[in-house]
C-alpha cells in the first residue's frame, strides 16, 4: 500500500482488462451486491471521475478528425493527460471516499497505464511508475480484478455493443494484443493483488467468480483488521434465480 493509502479505512478495488472484457458490467453488478449487503460503495472510472477528469477523457478518447482532436496524439501527450486526470480523481474522489471508509470500485486505474502506455505504446515502465506515483501520491489498489478475454472476442463485443468507437478502439489488433500480454505480465508480478477472472462466460457466471474473490478478500481484510468498512453481515453469494 502506498504512502497515501496508509491512514485510510476504505478499500480500493480496481477493474482491469482489454476492451470488451465485461469489467464495467461486473463493476455495476458488484456495487449492487455490496450495497445490498450494507456496504457504502463509490463507483467511479478512469480516465474520468471528476468534472475536470471527464473533460480530459473527452480529449483522450475522441477520434482524430473529430472535435477537439484534429491531430494525432503522441504517446507522451496521452500519458500526461491520463495522469493529469488521475491526479484530480485521486484527490477529489478516491481519497475522500477511502477516508470516509467506503469501498471504491474503480473502472481502470494505474495498471491500465502500465498495460496501454507501457506495454502497448512502448513507454518506459520505470518512468511510468515514477510519473504515476506523482499522480497518485503512492496510492495503490488493495485488490485488482483482471477480466481475461481474447482480444478478438473483446473487440467484436465492443463493435456489437458500443454506440461509438473511441480513439483507442481504432488501434491495430497487435496493439491490443500487447496490452493484453502486459496485463498478464502485471498479474504474474503481483499475484496477491491482481486476481484473474475468466471474462468469457455469461455475465451471471462471471459474477459468481467475482463474488467469490471479493468474499475471500473481505474475510481476509476483516481478519487482518485492514479496514473499518467492516460489517458483520457476510456477503451473500450471487446465484441465478
Ligand atoms: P474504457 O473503454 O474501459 O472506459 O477505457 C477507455 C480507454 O482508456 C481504454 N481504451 N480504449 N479503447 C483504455 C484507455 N486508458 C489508457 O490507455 N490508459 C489508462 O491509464 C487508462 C485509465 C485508460
Amino acid at each position: 500500500m502506498g504512502a497515501r493509502g496508509k491512514s485510510r479505512s476504505g478499500i480500493l478495488i480496481t477493474f482491469e482488462g482489454v476492451e470488451g472484457s465485461g469489467k464495467t458490467t461486473q463493476l455495476r453488478r458488484l456495487a449492487t451486491l455490496l450495497r445490498q449487503d450494507g456496504y457504502r460503495v463509490v463507483e467511479t472510472r478512469e480516465p474520468g471521475g471528476t468534472p475536470v477528469a471527464e473533460r480530459i477523457r473527452e480529449v483522450l478518447l475522441s477520434t482524430p478528425g473529430k472535435h477537439p482532436a484534429t491531430e494525432s496524439m503522441t504517446a507522451a501527450c496521452e500519458v500526461h493527460l491520463i495522469l493529469a486526470a488521475r491526479s484530480q480523481h485521486v484527490t477529489h474522489v478516491i481519497e475522500p471516499a477511502l477516508q470516509a471508509g467506503s469501498i471504491v470500485l474503480c473502472d481502470r486505474f494505474s495498471d491500465s497505464t502500465f498495460a496501454y502506455q507501457g506495454y502497448g505504446r512502448g513507454l518506459d515502465l520505470a518512468a511510468l511508475q515514477e510519473m504515476n506515483r506523482l499522480a497518485t501520491g503512492g496510492l495503490e489498489p488493495d485488490l485488482t480484478l483482471l477480466f481475461e478475454i481474447p482480444v478478438a472476442t473483446g473487440l467484436a463485443r465492443r463493435r456489437k455493443f458500443a454506440l461509438e468507437q473511441n480513439r483507442l478502439d481504432h488501434e491495430a489488433h497487435e496493439f491490443h494484443e500487447k496490452v493484453r500480454k502486459g496485463f498478464l505480465a502485471l498479474a504474474a508480478r503481483a499475484p496477491q493483488r491482481i486476481k484473474k477472472i475468466d471474462g468469457l462466460p455469461h455475465p451471471e457466471t462471471v459474477t459468481v467468480g467475482v463474488t467469490s474473490v471479493i468474499q475471500a478478500f473481505l474475510t481476509k481484510a476483516r481478519t487482518k483488521r485492514l479496514t473499518t468498512v467492516m460489517h458483520t453481515q457476510r456477503m451473500r453469494p450471487h446465484r441465478r434465480s
